[in-house]
């Protein structure tokens, strides 16, 4: 289905259909505009970036690539088709056909999943916004810039729900969207992890590799839902995810290769001196932001998740492929626990147990990235690992709260976690060392000497593209 670009506002929902719901949206946009200008991307309105937008929902040939100027793209509203004769997967309203109208009893708690969604994609934005001044290659600068708008479409499609389905209320949530800002100290955004400061590149590419593949696990979960409206347009968002994705770890994988091959060419994993990244940093930079990440599934055991799951409103991750009865009253799951200064697990109500399961989800395909890490070390010769810390390691939210552990998961006294805390974490010394690599490279097909150049372009385009043309 082609996506109408004669609109003011690019739709395939028919959005010329609703007059007061395109009022709305127009009143909102130059709201969005502003924050754009004021709070996204640093210094980048004159550039012109080869960018792709998406042009229909169909799998096959949904983006168009050209160059762009930013502040010119165009932020859409895309939803996925709709399925014939979809039904509910999970809960009570298990079998029935899901809702496309707002199921009136759940208002509540729809309008805070979404909103709690929303807030995360202008925050990333913000987060990221210094990091053009930095950027390691034109290549890399592009790939932000791809990411940050396709962000900003998502702070766009939960907004649209917002407009359409909760009235005023909605519409006030939309522009509290744009008034709470990451890291302000009197209006932050709704979770810890989108208020850390993202300006420099190693940070920006492990925030891509972790923290939107939680972006993907709860898109994954919200995709299931009864709210066919909210299913359909997490379904459209995921296929953008996947280019987050690879962003965050084909960034990492290109900074490891570097590495390896100063350590190779040096004979020492002390490359600091080379200019590169060492891999004891890299480890402590993974258990920084991975653990951040597990705080974003809320706590283990969660009367909301499991009142989410129940209503219908938010699922597991591939619900359709798990094979039980999708209800889970009867059922158990495996949670941890802290007893007498060791970590345990116990059995509780698989249906309060969910967002456990889809934290659990989430660590199996983060594993799977490390493996591919591994993998290009050891095509080097190396033989240091990689590894995800314990979940127990710097946490905030659950079950190891209030209790310090190392990466390999022995609970610590706080005496040991102060002394040993700058072994597993950046220190500022390792911040302030990484800060100093970034230097920016503008020309076409240079490269920062911390990252390896990537193997092909975008698109069929070579390296050396001029991907961003500045003026
Ligand atoms: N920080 O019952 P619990 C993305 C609160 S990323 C602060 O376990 P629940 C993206 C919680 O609100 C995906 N507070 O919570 C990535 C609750 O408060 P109340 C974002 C937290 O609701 C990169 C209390 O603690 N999408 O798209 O089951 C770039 C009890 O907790 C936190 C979503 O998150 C925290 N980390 O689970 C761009 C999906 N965790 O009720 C974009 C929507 C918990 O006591 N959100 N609390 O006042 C949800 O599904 C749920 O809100 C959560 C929390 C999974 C986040
Ligand atoms: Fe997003
Ligand atoms: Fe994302």
């Amino acid at each position: 289905m082609q996506v109408s670009y004669n609109d003011k506002i690019p739709n395939n929902v028919n959005l010329s259909d609703d007059k007061r719901l395109q009022r709305a949206l127009e009143r909102w946009l130059p709201a969005y505009q502003t924050w754009w200008n004021d709070l996204g991307p640093i210094d980048s309105q004159q550039h012109e970036v080869y960018l792709r937008t998406a042009i229909s929902v169909d799998t096959d040939g949904w983006a168009h690539f050209d160059h762009v100027r930013m502040p010119d793209y165009r932020w859409g509203i895309f939803l996925a088709q709709p399925e014939a004769d979809r039904r509910i997967g999970f809960g009570t309203h298990k079998g029935e056909p899901v809702w496309t109208e707002l199921p009136g009893e759940y208002r509540a708690e729809l309008r805070r999943l979404i909103v709690t969604q929303g807030d995360t994609e202008p925050a990333s934005v913000e987060q990221q916004r210094q990091l053009g001044k930095t950027c390691p290659s034109l290549y890399d600068l592009r790939n932000l810039y791809q990411v940050n708008v396709e962000e900003g479409r998502h702070l766009w499609a939960m907004v649209y729900l917002l407009h359409a389905y909760f009235g005023r209320d909605g519409r006030e949530e939309g522009e509290a969207m744009l008034a709470r800002h990451a890291g302000d100290p009197d209006r932050p955004r709704i979770l810890k992890a989108f208020n850390e400061p993202t300006d420099d590149w190693l940070s920006f590419f492990m925030f891509t590799f972790f923290q939107d593949r939680d972006g993907k696990f709860q898109l994954s979960a919200l995709a299931e839902s009864g709210f066919d409206p909210l299913s359909r347009t997490c379904r459209f968002m995921l296929t953008e995810e996947a280019h987050h994705m690879f962003v965050g770890e084909y960034g990492l994988a290109r900074v490891l290769e570097r590495s390896c091959a100063l350590m190779r060419e040096h004979d020492t994993a002390d490359i600091r001196r080379f200019g590169g990244i060492d891999l004891q940093t890299f480890q402590k930079f993974i258990n920084f932001h991975y653990s951040i990440c597990l705080d974003l599934f809320g706590q283990e055991q969660s009367t909301n998740a499991a009142n989410y799951y129940s209503m219908g409103l938010k699922g597991r991750y591939h619900e359709s492929k798990i094979a039980d009865d999708h209800v889970l009253a009867d059922l158990g799951e495996a949670v941890p626990f802290v007893e007498n200064g060791v970590v345990r697990t116990q059995d509780v109500s698989a249906l309060t147990a969910v967002n456990e399961r889809l934290r659990q989800d989430y660590t199996k395909d983060s594993q799977r990235g490390m493996n591919r890490f591994n993998k290009v070390i050891r095509s080097f010769g190396i033989d240091t690992e990689l590894y995800l810390p314990h979940p127990a390691f710097h946490r905030e939210i659950g079950a190891f709260a209030d209790c310090y552990a190392s990466p390999d998961g022995q609970i610590l006294d706080q005496a040991t976690w102060n002394k040993r805390q700058a072994e597993w974490l950046p220190t500022e010394d390792d911040k302030a060392y990484v800060r100093s690599l970034m230097q920016p490279v503008t020309g076409p097909g240079q490269m920062a000497g911390w990252i390896a150049p990537p193997k092909r372009g975008i698109h069929g385009k070579p390296v050396d593209f001029e991907y961003v043309l500045f003026h």
